[in-house]
């Protein structure tokens, strides 16, 4: 590396970090890459070897710290001939009239609609040969995805075989479920690790995994939604998937064929109203133009396909005060933070606590007693802190003190390495010891039928 001071160091390190959180934001979480692959991937490697020369600098929210998240140069690439597209979206039923207007124009008479769940995933690429597996890829930035073959193998809705020696592509979402995610976050929880914010952020961490074994733990899922080369007697959306349905492809049987666009506005209050209840998190709806040599005729635009619009929903999101913060020992020693705020409604739940999860994500979102804050729900079903209103917050209020001594058994609390969690380390610790033996009773370890937490 040619000489550079600390200082230089740090303050490129500082703008690298900027920046490759914006480009990763941009493609984890919009699905919009904003630079190819090789830029990212520059940008990345110049971090890391400043890291390297200056470990003083790492910071533990640099992006070369995170477990899942970063672009992993390490996957081996995969390109897409066909490829794999964005999705052109509205925010408004306004907005959708407009697209139905513009396609009625532009074919010259109404069209029929398959209208489909936007599930809150990840793109896949799954390729037969002769009715065998042969590749799992990521989309990537559209044109060059990772090739996560190995990993695909513990997806267990994904067929290895097909019931026809086929050779074709189908591509849809990978997601995890409600309770999987709900599941995976409690666990990274209790053992100090960072959680993941959404369950589309869990399942690219996840699908994303350069030890298989990894993926196999986490029950990863898939709902196909598209034949990139049909046969011919395929010749609509619909058609489609119900022909995918019967090669033993997990396909979504929420889908509808619609003629009109008052069937699609009900359709998206009907799931509106549902949304909370489903097993895994969706964030809008998906119009397609059902015939395919429609599709075909209109074709795409440099970034979306012109015959498909995604409408989504409206965020969830409610404001309610902070009144406390409570500090609680688990199992492992691990202490974690949890808001006490006035209970409000939210997505169909009254919520009254959030998880702070950790020292880290408190300091980081800044948040006081007495801070007014916005709450979503994370998968739709882990109630969490968005952000404090700055505007509400009274002229009289404090920083936040992040406490220094087990709230149990009084003793000093430390932090292990690699680990963004407080921790107490006092074996006899009487908070830890109830947790223990309540979980060494617990239906899933030893069992002890009247062993409860009430007893204990
Ligand atoms: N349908 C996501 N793209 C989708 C094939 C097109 C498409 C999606 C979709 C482009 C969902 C963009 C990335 C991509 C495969 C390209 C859906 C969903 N259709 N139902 C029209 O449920 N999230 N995503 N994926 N090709």
């Amino acid at each position: 590396m040619a000489e550079i001071t600390l200082d230089e160091a740090k303050k490129e390190a500082a703008s690298l970090r900027k920046q490759l959180n914006e480009w990763a934001e941009a493609y984890y979480s919009k699905d919009a890459p904003e630079v190819e692959y090789n830029v990212y991937d520059q940008s990345s490697n110049r971090l890391l070897e400043l890291e390297k020369e200056f470990p003083e600098i790492v910071t533990p929210d640099s992006i070369t710290q995170r477990v899942g998240g970063q672009i992993d140069s390490d996957f081996t690439k995969v390109e897409h001939p066909i490829p794999m597209l964005s999705m052109g979206d509205v925010f408004s039923k306004a907005e959708l009239k407009d697209f139905d207007q513009r396609m009625q124009k532009l074919v010259g008479h109404p069209v029929e609609y398959n209208v489909e769940l936007k599930i809150d995933g990840l793109s896949l690429s799954l390729e037969y040969e002769n009715g065998k597996l042969v590749r799992a890829s990521t989309r990537g930035n559209g044109y060059v995805g990772e090739d996560v073959t190995a990993n695909a193998k513990y997806i267990s809705d994904i067929p290895q075989t097909l019931p026809e020696p086929l050779t074709t592509e189908v591509r849809g979402e990978c997601y995890m479920g409600k309770e999987a995610f709900a599941k995976l976050n409690a666990e990274r929880e209790e053992q100090g690790l960072v959680v993941f914010a959404n369950p589309r952020n869990a399942a690219a961490g996840s699908l994303r995994q350069l030890d298989p074994k990894v993926t196999k733990k986490r029950q990863l899922s898939t709902f196909i939604y598209t034949w990139v080369n049909p046969p011919e007697e395929i010749t609509s959306q619909h058609q489609a998937i119900q022909k995918m349905h019967d090669l033993g492809f997990h396909t979504n049987e929420t889908g509808r064929k619609l003629k009109t666009l008052d069937e699609v506005f009900a359709f998206i209050d009907e799931y509106t109203a549902k949304r909370n209840s489903l097993t895994y998190g969706i964030d809008g709806i998906v119009l397609k133009i059902d015939d395919l040599g429609i599709e075909q005729e209109l074709g795409n635009t440099v970034k979306v396909p012109r015959w498909e619009i995604a409408y989504k929903f409206p965020p969830e999101e409610q404001e309610t005060v902070v009144r406390d913060i409570v500090w609680t020992v688990g199992r492992t020693g691990v202490v974690t933070p949890t808001a006490v705020m006035d209970p409000v409604q939210l997505a169909g739940t009254t919520v009254a606590r959030a998880s702070l999860h950790n020292p880290d994500y408190l300091n980081e979102k800044g948040i006081r007693i007495g801070d007014t804050v916005k709450l979503h729900k994370a998968g739709d079903i882990i109630p969490e802190i968005s952000e404090v209103v700055m505007a509400k917050r009274s002229a009289d209020s404090v920083a936040y003190q992040i406490p220094t001594t087990c709230p149990s058994c009084g003793q000093k609390l430390v932090h292990l390495e690699d680990e963004v969690a407080l921790r107490c380390i006092n074996p006899s610790c009487p908070a830890q010891v109830e947790e223990g033996l309540t979980h060494f009773a617990s239906r899933p370890a030893i069992n002890i039928a009247g062993l409860g937490p009430k007893i204990v």
